[in-house]
């Protein structure tokens, strides 16, 4: 779908859109759907108007007819813009912003935390404008910063957070993580030093988009390619936001399991093939989980304590939410110019009515030069 819009938007539709019915365009009354043809390319399509300057022009399957249409719409009197620019234009920058993320949300969650955005942010902008107008500029500023507390929060409803399962070989790494994403994602076998690459798979925890990582099993011993697989791992574990080191319960607590605890600080430490000890005596080892740090005991096999892992990671990933009236950047850009408008305001001398209102202005256009 194109929209065309401005105030020359109806000219230049009718100097090129015939309705296959007899009614010439221009005496068509708005709101109604118009078949017809586009008479410089001969594409058949759809003209509906939805006010004065506005009208969506809807092509027929693929990219082609819309791709022609657009080369030849593009003249000195239309200018194709990206939907983010149209929707600065129509919404302004801060909501077109909003928009733009929202298409990307991944879960109903992040979704309806989004749309809440798209009344509170602009909400929270003018209330702040009106601060630095009427010279509060230190009332200003502490709104700023609120703002900008929430902006990691922010960020990560659209980018989803990265959780990596890391571990000594044969552990489980693997079978825990299809048992949480609930399908064969990574391939599990008895054989140690199975994982080799790192696989990574995006899901959802109570509604927060996760990006699963597993990781080869770490150890000193291994064959070149393995080591290459363990040094990818080392990497992924440094740059993680959330480490989980997974442990085997039916193996006896060792020098190589305090090693590997010390090398990842953990955020979260997990027993595994905890179905084992229930069925106790399965590998002859006297069992006891008393040695170890604490941590919580799961079976990727029978699947206990994958739900307390999955509302662990959750509560460990985001452990407060903000109160309901609270406006959030929702990204990178956003709290970069709003931090600033606080470094401006810092600086600004306190009767500089002008320098305020540059700042104001400023903010209102959401850092950019005032749309024409
Ligand atoms: N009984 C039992 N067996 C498990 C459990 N989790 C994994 N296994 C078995 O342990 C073996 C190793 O599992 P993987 O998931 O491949 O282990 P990994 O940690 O990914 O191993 P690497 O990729 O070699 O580092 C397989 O035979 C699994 O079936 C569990 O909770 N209980
Ligand atoms: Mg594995």
């Amino acid at each position: 779908m194109i929209s065309v819009t401005g105030p020359e938007a109806q000219s230049v539709i009718e100097a090129n859109f015939t309705p296959i019915c007899d009614t010439p365009y221009s005496q068509t009354a708005p709101r109604k759907i118009v078949y017809g043809i586009w008479t410089p390319t001969g594409e058949d399509l759809i003209v509906y108007r939805s006010c004065t300057d506005n009208f969506e022009i809807h092509c027929h399957g693929g990219t082609a007819a819309s791709t022609a249409i657009l080369k030849h719409l593009n003249s000195d009197r239309v200018q194709e813009l990206t939907p983010l620019e149209f929707k600065t234009i129509s919404q302004g920058l801060w909501k077109s912003e909003i928009f733009e993320a929202l298409s990307k949300a991944s879960t109903h969650r992040t979704a309806k935390i989004l749309l809440n955005q798209l009344k509170l942010l602009p909400e929270n902008i003018n209330t702040i404008l009106d601060d630095v107008e009427s010279g509060h500029s230190q009332a200003a500023i502490s709104k700023l910063e609120r703002i900008c507390g929430w902006s990691d929060y922010g960020i990560h409803l659209t980018q989803p957070r990265s959780v990596v399962l890391c571990g000594r070989p044969n552990v489980g790494k693997s079978s825990l993580i299809n048992a949480m994403v609930g399908y064969q994602r990574a391939i599990v076998h008895d054989a140690p030093g199975t994982t080799r690459d790192v696989v990574s798979q995006q899901t959802a925890f109570d509604g927060w988009p996760v990006e699963l990582t597993d990781t080869a099993g770490l150890r000193t011993s291994a064959n070149e390619i393995e080591a290459i697989g363990i040094q990818k791992a080392k990497a992924e574990i440094e740059s993680a936001d959330l480490k989980i080191c997974v442990f085997d319960v039916a193996e006896p607590w060792s020098a190589e399991d305090e090693a590997t605890c010390a090398l990842v600080a953990p955020d979260i430490l997990i027993h595994n093939k905890c179905d084992i000890i229930s069925n106790s005596g399965t590998k002859g080892h006297n069992i006891s989980t008393q040695s170890r740090p604490e941590g919580i005991l799961t079976s990727a096999e029978t699947g206990v304590g994958i739900d307390q892992l999955i509302e662990r990671i959750g509560q460990t990933l985001i452990p407060k939410t903000p109160p309901p009236d609270q406006a959030i950047p929702i990204s990178p850009k956003q709290t970069v110019r709003l931090r600033e408008v606080i470094s401006q305001l810092s600086t600004a001398p306190p009767n500089g009515a002008e320098e305020r209102n540059s700042i104001a202005t400023w903010l209102r256009s959401g850092g950019n030069e005032p749309q024409e």
